[in-house]
């Protein structure tokens, strides 16, 4: 990759002059979308990726906190599990949603959101560690932690787990209305004009653009520019076909029949088949994406123990296969898993053939924004 020249912020940050937090924010005002600022971070090096936060594992307190703030996916909790919570350890919780990691991480580098949990996906983990949004989490006080299934363990993003705790998983694809199309197998779909106005595609970068990688047979983390321009030529030819970009509001539309086919995720889709049976998921022959998100604790979180308690609680089997009935994701717990058959098992090997995690994208992640500036734009 040819190197682009300098900024000044960057020599600034490199001689030293200009301290990590100072370049975030300078970076900010200037228009730098955060995860092109975590990836310049990570590059410059000595970053807090693998160390806790400044002075180690922050305080503990004996008791849990009065009350909690989670901030979590739109659709991704169980029925009863926050009142069971609430019931149960007398911690009251607020509870506000988003709809993309980008909405997460802006919205906690603005600063002063007094949330205690969040659920960020793979990429996003490793980003908000770089940008030292995320404190450690203290497994001392998990006492179910040994429900987890090892094999959502020592992930890439945090190899220790030291920062994250598994939350749910889940893959991207085609919801589909069997009664209203044929049911297509291939990202080409999008490409037919036949069905314009009545097809939408995610409202997400790292899964739209991902997925014009995959229809070409890439990685959905390329940062080759030939094939990033590819992907957006693709995803440009889509649009002119599709009703909007939406993520899990969708489901409404698709339930009504205004929308038969939606690029989404497949525990969403489960969630709208109960109010449309019609409705079927699709993976793509082309490939899609695999992912897992992850409860951690945002840098400077005041109601530590309080979130631990939350953390504890939703590792339980009962609580976290209450989570999965209703969200129609993957549940990490495999003592969840043992004790509900009806639980989402996990991708087959021939599934997992065609699956890929989405990565960190290093110092390209300026590049897909770029792109998807364009796209949204086009
Ligand atoms: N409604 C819950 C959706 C959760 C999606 N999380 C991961 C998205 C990865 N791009």
């Amino acid at each position: 990759m040819t190197r682009r020249p300098d900024h000044p912020l960057l020599d600034a940050l490199r001689s030293g002059a200009l301290s990590r937090r100072d370049f975030v924010r300078r970076a900010l005002a200037a228009g730098a979308g955060l995860p092109a600022i975590g990836s310049v971070l990570a590059a410059c090096g000595g970053g807090g990726a693998e160390r806790p936060a400044a002075g180690g594992m922050p305080p503990m307190p004996a008791a849990p906190e009065g009350e909690v703030a989670i901030y979590n996916w739109s659709d991704y909790i169980g029925e009863t599990t926050i009142a069971d919570f609430e019931r149960e350890t007398g911690v009251r919780v607020s509870y506000d949603t988003y709809e993309s990691n980008e909405d997460l991480i802006a919205k906690l580098q603005a600063g002063a959101t007094g949330y205690d949990l969040v659920m960020p996906s793979n990429y996003a983990v490793r980003v908000m560690r770089e940008i030292g949004l995320i404190e450690p989490i203290d497994r001392s006080v998990l006492s179910n932690w040994g429900n987890l299934d090892p094999a959502f363990l020592a992930q890439p993003f945090d190899p220790e787990n030291a920062w994250t705790v598994p939350w749910q998983w889940g893959t991207a694809g085609l919801a589909v209305r069997t009664d209203r199309m044929p049911v297509p197998d291939s990202w080409a779909v999008f490409h037919d004009a036949g069905w314009r106005g009545k097809m939408t595609q995610l409202d997400d970068m790292r899964d739209v653009i991902g997925c014009w990688l995959k229809y070409r047979g890439r990685s959905l983390n390329s940062v080759d520019p030939a094939e990033l321009a590819g992907a957006k030529a693709d995803a440009l030819r889509a649009k002119a076909n599709l009703k909007s970009y939406l993520s899990a509001p969708v489901k409404a539309q698709l339930i009504a029949g205004d929308v038969w086919l939606a690029h989404l995720w497949n525990g969403d889709t489960a969630q709208a088949k109960t109010a449309q049976p019609a409705l079927e998921f699709v993976l793509p022959r082309e490939g899609s994406m695999i992912y897992l998100d992850s409860m951690v604790i945002p840098r400077g979180a005041r109601r530590r123990r309080a979130a631990h308690e939350f953390i504890n609680f939703v590792l339980r089997a009962d609580v976290a296969a209450g989570v999965s009935r209703k969200s129609g994701y993957g549940s990490p717990n495999a003592a969840a898993l043992a004790a509900d058959p009806s639980l989402l098992r996990p991708p087959s090997a021939e599934e997992m053939q065609r699956l890929e995690y989405q990565e960190d994208l290093g110092a390209a992640t300026g590049e897909w924004d770029r792109i998807w500036t364009e796209i949204k734009a086009g």
